[in-house]
């Protein structure tokens, strides 16, 4: 491997890379203000991310078809580890690398939903900028005929070790399960923390590190341990997930394997074959419907940035950065 600066980096942008990471090296907290080199900008407004949660409904869905406190901590578990793929490496399969997103404006809004199919009810998506700097996203996911809702808010510390940025997640979201017995099961779920590699050669690529939780009223506690390449054999994206029952440490259940491709449960004898895993992401997701964009109201993400995702989508950085200094004196002096 070459060892020069930004290989993935055009040409005409090494110096501003160089820069970029040089800044990204100084400032702790918040990276949303900081200039990046066009080829880095992602025509993908931040508000857009919780939409992540629902990419497989199914699997949200079946939260509510369980019927122990157990299998319900079960399908909780493997809805979130299947949602990691698309929330941490989506980017780069779409874009080619992790990219720098649109950072929303404060009331930014951001509504979708994934359609009612033969085999499960709408869900509904709302998001909201409730804050601009430091930049906090909240969303509310519902799925009203299952019971079922998401209530979250996403917030990031950034920090630079070792060439990496380490964003730790302050935000966590709940999910609430409305039981046939009309009690609510709640679940609290903490997120994982990033480290940002690849920046030195302008291909910057998530790896997931730490541990998260997912914590529900009835006790049950699923801990999830997140090790990337360099640990354990090497492969990126591994993750070992032990469940444990109300009141004791002990593990009632383990599932481990690869979470953007797939895993299995290795509690002994009880583990899964292959042929039926506990999570497996190779197949399609849903991606949220939105409202054509001459439906939306003027603070709708699509409809806001429009002619700055334009700019960057065609390369016409001057358009995207005139449109951009619009948006934001517009919000700084509103007629
Ligand atoms: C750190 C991040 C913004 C936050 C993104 C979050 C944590 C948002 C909540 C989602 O559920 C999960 C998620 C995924 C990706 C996170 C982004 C990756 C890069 C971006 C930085 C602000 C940009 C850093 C610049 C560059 C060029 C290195 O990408």
């Amino acid at each position: 491997m070459s060892e020069e600066i930004g290989e993935a980096v055009p040409q005409s942008q090494k110096s501003s890379w160089a820069t970029f990471i040089k800044q990204i090296a100084s400032v702790s907290g918040d990276l949303s203000s900081l200039t990046a080199p066009p080829f880095i900008l992602s025509p993908i407004s931040l508000t857009e991310f919780p939409a992540y949660w629902c990419e497989r409904p199914e699997l949200f869905a079946a939260i509510a078809d369980t019927n122990t406190d157990e299998e319900r901590s079960v399908a909780v578990l493997k809805w979130f580890i299947s949602t990691l793929k698309g929330q941490y490496t989506s980017r780069n399969e779409k874009l080619g690398s992790e990219k720098k997103p649109l950072n929303p404006v404060l009331g930014e809004l951001f509504y979708g939903y994934w359609p009612a199919t033969a085999t499960r009810p709408r869900t509904n998506l709302v998001v909201e900028q409730v804050s601009h700097h430091p930049p906090i996203t909240a969303y509310y996911i519902t799925n009203p005929d299952k019971g079922l809702t998401l209530t979250g808010h996403s917030a990031q510390k950034t920090s630079f070790s070792a060439g990496s940025i380490i964003v730790k997640q302050i935000g966590h979201a709940v999910l609430n399960v409305k039981l046939p017995s009309g009690q609510t099961e709640e679940f609290l779920i903490t997120l994982p923390k990033l480290r940002i590699d690849g920046l030195w050669y302008g291909s910057p690529y998530i790896e997931l590190t730490d541990t998260s939780y997912i914590q529900s009223s009835t006790g049950w506690l699923s801990t999830i341990e997140y090790k990337g390449k360099g640990y354990f054999g090497g492969k990126s994206h591994q993750f070992k997930a032990v469940l444990s029952p109300p009141g004791s440490n002990n593990a009632a259940r383990t599932f481990e394997g690869l979470w953007h491709i797939t895993s299995k449960e290795t509690s002994p004898g009880r583990g899964s074959s292959i042929l039926d895993p506990f999570t497996d992401v190779q197949g399609p997701k849903e991606e949220v419907t939105v409202a054509p964009i001459e439906e939306q109201n003027d603070w709708e993400s699509r409809k806001l940035w429009k002619l700055v995702a334009k700019g960057i989508r065609e390369s016409d950085f001057d358009l995207a950065s005139r449109e951009k200094s619009k948006i934001e004196v517009g919000i700084l002096h509103p007629q």
